[in-house]
């Protein structure tokens, strides 16, 4: 283990989110208080737009519309109204049943994008998963959160600061690993990631870790220079076992909206994503941006974020997530 060289800016303010004890909500309440935002706005439209009206191509072409405000896309939009429509059309409804109809198309949309991210118990040892990204798109604290919880539930596990090209990096994704109560294997910031990548695996074969989590650096100005140590980081651990990485988390930021699109593509392109993960839909009225993202990606969505807390990491439910954003009871 190395130290960080330099401390980190002021700019980049806390390092790690204080972290929330307690259960005191459940996974359902979670996600619905982290779609807020977004499930508030959609409610205003449907009341404003909706709501006491007949449900003509008028107000087919409002919903349209106000879909495609939310961040869905025209195609997805498109085919959500025309869901809606063959439910709703030429009626009168008051708003409840609207947003029944509307979440059930919204979840026709992302059932089959639901994946399952299911790292431990497998008989794979270690089971590899590499998390990748542009730079804030949550990579390191989604790490952690994942880290958090496989040790609460028995797995050996063992950490990678794949992310060498800072030193508040190394440091930030430590406290994550001691909050967590797992080992971190970490290199001199500067130091090559794929080397570090080979060292880790080989650790946790020593070791007889369940799962390893390998993180990497995302800076969307160096490009060309990230994707290739990615693209190098990924054909070092192939070269140890074809089976490697088990899983490519690509984590996706839905504050930045569309623009997650052409990430999907970049990222998809260079490092073979197996899994996306949606972070911050607490901090965004657009959550519907899942909805294209799910469109565009081969990969199904399998995680998302709805907070900073250690428990604001949620698999992906389709038909709660849908409910939700609409403002249902997701249950
Ligand atoms: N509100 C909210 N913030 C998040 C979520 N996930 C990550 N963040 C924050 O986003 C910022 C960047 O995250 P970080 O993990 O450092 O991104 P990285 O550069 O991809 O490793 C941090 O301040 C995190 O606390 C989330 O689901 N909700
Ligand atoms: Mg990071």
């Amino acid at each position: 283990m190395s130290e960080p060289q330099d401390a980190p800016s002021p700019d980049e303010g806390l390092i790690v989110a204080p972290i929330r004890v307690g259960h005191e909500k459940s996974w359902l309440q979670r996600l619905s208080m982290g779609l807020s935002r977004s499930s508030q706005a959609l409610s205003e439209q449907v009341a404003s737009v909706l709501v006491k009206r007949t449900l003509d191509q008028a107000a087919l072409d409002d919903l349209e519309t106000m879909l495609i405000e939310a961040d869905l896309g025209a195609a997805a939009a498109a085919r959500v109204t025309s869901a809606f429509a063959a439910a709703r059309f030429g009626k009168e409804a008051d708003e409840t049943e609207i947003k029944e109809s509307l979440a059930e198309a919204i979840a026709h949309e992302l059932l089959r994008r639901e994946g399952v991210f299911d790292p431990y118990p497998t008989p794979a040892k270690p089971y590899v998963v590499l998390f990748v990204g542009v730079n804030g798109a949550g990579k390191t604290t989604t790490l952690g959160k994942i880290a958090a919880d496989l040790k609460k539930r028995g797995a050996k596990v063992l950490i990678a600061a794949g992310d060498t090209f800072r030193a508040a990096a190394i440091e930030q994704l430590t406290v994550w690993a001691e909050r967590a109560g797992v080992p971190i294997i970490t290199k001199p910031p500067g130091s090559d990631a794929a080397a570090l990548a080979y060292e880790a695996v080989m650790k946790a074969r020593e070791d007889g870790v369940n799962v390893l989590l390998i993180d990497t650096a995302g800076r969307l100005q160096n490009k060309s220079g990230l994707m290739d140590e990615l693209a190098k980081v990924v054909r070092v651990l192939k070269k140890i076992d074809v089976a490697y990485p088990h899983e490519t988390l690509l984590i996706l930021d839905a504050t930045v909206g569309r623009n997650a699109l052409s990430q999907v593509e970049i990222f998809t392109q260079v490092a073979g994503v197996t899994g996306v993960v949606m972070t911050k839909l607490d901090g965004t009225a657009r959550g519907g941006v899942l909805i294209p993202v799910a469109e565009a990606s081969k990969a199904p969505i399998k995680l998302i974020g709805v907070g900073e807390g250690i428990d604001d990491l949620q698999p992906f439910n389709a038909r709660a997530f849908a409910r939700s954003l609409v403002g249902l009871d997701a249950a």
